[in-house]
């Protein structure tokens, strides 16, 4: 049987720090196997240098050529890795399809199929389509009859409409063997970490999220529970991890379905810990002590909250539904339950901003800390305008330079996008730069995660401790003079990062 190659690229700065499951790769799968192809993932981000080296053995491999190369791609850095793969495979092997899937490609198919380097790209879920664009590569078929295929015919692009979406129940279950699961981590979590998807989708419309673009634009579909229950029992059977990650954009949406599935993990009896990465601030707010107790008491540790913004102004632009003062309240609540670690998320730089509001969000910040010791400040990053949403139409307005090549989007950096947005003048850059670093060490961040297995961080850790009182600091006033870390961050991430590339 042909075989399939699947490529998940670099992300970035953040594969120092975060490798996660390619859970989009796994899922496209399952189709696939079922039918009898045979799939390979390669994960860029593991393999680093030898991705090059293992797509070329596997293209010239002739007893087994493979009958398409796709990749996976979020707009920003991991456009540039894989367009530089795509480049590659075309280059050994003009005749190999290579084919693109994932956010990016879904929410801008014309400037991705312009690219020569990709043949084919696939809009929304893949699962129905990759098995069918197989099927007519292997056999001939109707290109036309494959859901969300974009492709060249004449010099010209077809787009087909995209997939519904499939039920869950009725797929094969995702084959999680295809990867080496112990690869994967987050820097300080459990060393057996595990992620798992249980809803798609998201009913808020926060205008900055894909969720709020019209080629995502989709009701919450929250697998059944007994679908669930199987699946959960299905990892804990074959991998027995030590963390598990629920990766959905709104874990708590529904409030009967979470408490049964948190009861169920209770009943199970385990050390296991778990993750939740997409928490809101407003679904916290209406849950009672007895739930929170009932969450705490399925070992849920860490709580992924978008809190974006301290400024009530912002929030309410960026359509968020919370407030300062709910935020401070949930804040507070949670710290009656030390083992939860609600990470807090910021992000600033979008054109209504002002520099008042970044003073309320970095005075919320310094709060949220001191009110609840047990917090951290998962980032405070740079608005990038990701296309597809509300939010991007405006920063288009106010003459955000849109790229035009696929290779221009690959250039954007959500660490340091300040740069490519006119309306933010060159001292505020400077403002955002110095809060993006100073944020990482107002928190027990450093001990808890960094310094936790690594003896050559803790040596730093009381250089690291003294920069505390600096960086809170330099949050309280804004004061962005003398950046001397900036340019000992720059060489830090120089040396274990860019030196390589
Ligand atoms: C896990 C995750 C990550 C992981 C890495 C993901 C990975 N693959 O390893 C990490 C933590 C590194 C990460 C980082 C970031 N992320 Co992220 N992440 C996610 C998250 C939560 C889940 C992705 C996932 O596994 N989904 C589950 C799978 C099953 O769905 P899927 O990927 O869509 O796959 C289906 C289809 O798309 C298609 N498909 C996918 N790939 C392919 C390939 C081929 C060939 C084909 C045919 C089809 C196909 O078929 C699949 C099955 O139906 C999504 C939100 C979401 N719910 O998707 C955000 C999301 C992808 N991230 C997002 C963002 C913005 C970021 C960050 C900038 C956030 C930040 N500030 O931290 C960084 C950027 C990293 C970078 N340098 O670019 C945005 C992307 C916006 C955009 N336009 O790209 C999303 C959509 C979140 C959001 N609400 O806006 N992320």
């Amino acid at each position: 049987m042909k075989k399939i190659v699947l490529v998940q690229p670099n992300c970035g700065k953040y594969d120092l720090y975060i490798l996660d499951m390619p859970l989009g790769l796994l899922y496209l799968s399952r189709l696939l196997i079922a039918a009898g192809y045979e799939v390979v993932i390669v994960d860029q981000r593991i393999l680093r240098e030898k991705t090059s080296e293992i797509l070329t053995k596997l293209l010239l491999d002739s007893s087994v050529a493979p009958l398409w190369v796709g990749f996976t791609v979020m707009t920003g850095e991991p456009i540039t890795h894989a367009l530089a793969l795509s480049k590659l495979i075309k280059k050994i092997s003009s005749t190999t399809p290579v084919v693109w899937g994932g956010i990016h490609p879904t929410i801008l198919p014309e400037v991705t199929l312009a690219n020569p380097a990709i043949d084919y790209l696939i809009k929304g879920p893949g699962e129905r389509a990759a098995l069918l664009l197989s099927k007519c590569l292997q056999e001939g078929g109707d290109l036309k009859q494959i859901p969300g295929l974009s492709y060249k015919q004449d010099e010209q692009m077809v787009h087909l409409p995209r997939d519904e979406e499939v039920s869950e129940q009725e797929l094969p279950m995702v084959p999680y063997h295809l990867v080496d699961h112990s690869k994967y981590f987050r820097v300080g979590f459990e060393k057996k970490l595990f992620s798992i998807m249980t809803s798609r989708h998201c009913p808020h419309q926060c205008t900055f999220c894909y969720n709020s673009s019209l080629m995502q634009k989709k009701p919450w579909i929250p697998d059944s529970l007994e679908y669930t229950f199987r699946h959960i029992d299905f990892i804990l059977e074959n991998y027995s991890p030590e963390y598990l990650s629920f990766i959905d954009d709104d874990f708590l949406v529904d409030k009967k379905r979470a408490r049964a599935i948190f009861q169920y993990l209770i009943d199970k009896k385990l050390p296991m810990k778990i993750g939740l990465r997409g928490v809101r601030i407003t679904d916290l707010y209406r849950l009672d002590d007895e739930f929170l107790d009932l969450m705490a008491k399925a070992n849920t540790v860490h709580l992924n909250i978008g809190v974006e913004s301290g400024s009530e102004k912002i929030l309410n632009l960026i359509k968020k539904g919370s407030n300062p003062s709910m935020i401070f309240e949930v804040n507070r609540r949670l710290a009656k339950w030390p083992n939860f670690i609600p990470l807090y998320n910021f992000f600033s730089g979008i054109p209504a901003e002002t520099i008042e509001d970044i003073r309320l969000s970095t005075q919320m910040i310094l709060r949220l800390v001191k009110e609840n010791p047990y917090c951290q400040i998962s980032g405070h990053h740079q608005y990038t305008p990701y296309p597809g949403n509300l939010l991007f139409e405006e920063a288009v307005e106010r003459g955000f330079p849109v790229p035009s090549t696929l290779e221009g989007w690959g250039k954007l950096h959500f660490e340091d996008n300040a740069k490519n947005c006119p309306w933010i003048d060159k001292k505020r850059k400077k403002i955002l730069d110095m809060i993006y670093f100073s944020v990482y060490f107002v928190d027990g961040k450093y001990d808890t995660y960094f310094a936790k297995n690594n003896w050559s961080l803790r040596l730093l850790k009381p250089a690291v401790s003294g920069y505390k009182s600096i960086a809170k600091l330099r949050l309280k006033y804004l004061f962005y003079h003398f950046p001397l870390e900036l340019y000992a961050k720059d060489l830090f991430y120089w040396y274990l990062y860019d030196r390589k590339d």
